[in-house]
């Protein structure tokens, strides 16, 4: 029986997507090459460290350790300048009337982001008091697709493994999810969630009990 819903954060409740594309971008044509849109596919749900190495290998540059941590923290200086433009109005279709039902039912509500800027955005769209429990970038050690952010939601929610279900709009998420013993709603497009046991463009109208038949 499902217990417990654990949510991804960017792509499934809001859209930061675009904002760390935007940030990367201004960082990769500071150092000469452009990424594209369809590149940043491959960057989501992985971690900040782990995005700058896959741009650098592109763009075929080489830097010291120094200087990586120096562009990862302008990177980051440039998306919380974006992300602090964010309101309410920014949380993606359907989460609202989501979190409602779910409220309706004893199901218990926990964020999986290997984001560590995940509170603040939480708090900036007023969502965080939906949360049960919070595991984010600072609370993990390795990012998806490793399953540790989710066995770490199941395991600070109480929960068995198979009791969570997980939402993930990732290719990286997905794999998360299966790594970790769980059954996973992809939010996007069936062709590239190949992995998840059901999928939504995203929760408008999409009603609980109707994911839980299908899964
Ligand atoms: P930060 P998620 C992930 O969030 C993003 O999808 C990914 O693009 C980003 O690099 C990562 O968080 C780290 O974010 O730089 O804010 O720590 O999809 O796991 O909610
Ligand atoms: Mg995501």
């Amino acid at each position: 029986m499902i217990k417990g819903f654990l949510f991804d954060l960017d792509g499934v409740i809001v859209e930061t997507a675009i904002f760390h594309y935007q940030a990367w971008r201004r960082m990769a044509n500071e150092l000469g090459f452009d990424i594209s849109e369809e590149f940043n596919e491959k960057l989501k749900g992985i971690s900040r460290t782990e995005s700058l190495e896959i741009i650098l290998m592109h763009g075929g540059v080489e830097l010291s350790e120094e200087k990586k941590v120096e562009l990862a923290t302008k990177k980051n200086e440039w998306y919380l300048e974006l992300v602090s433009q964010m309101t309410e109005k920014d949380i993606l279709e359907g989460i609202p009337e989501f979190f409602e039902q779910i409220k309706q039912t004893d199901i218990k509500i926990g964020l999986g982001s290997v984001s560590k800027n995940a509170k603040m955005i939480l708090e900036r769209v007023g969502l965080i008091d939906q949360f049960d429990i919070i595991i984010d970038g600072t609370k993990i050690t390795k990012g998806k697709p490793d399953p540790e952010v989710f066995l770490k939601g199941a395991e600070e929610l109480r929960f068995r493994t198979n009791e969570c279900l997980v939402f993930e709009d990732a290719v990286a998420g997905i794999q998360a999810a299966k790594n970790a013993g769980m059954k996973a709603v992809g939010i996007g497009k069936p062709e590239i969630l190949t992995q998840a046991d059901v999928v939504y463009p995203n929760l408008e109208g999409v009603k609980i009990e109707e994911i839980l038949n299908t899964i």
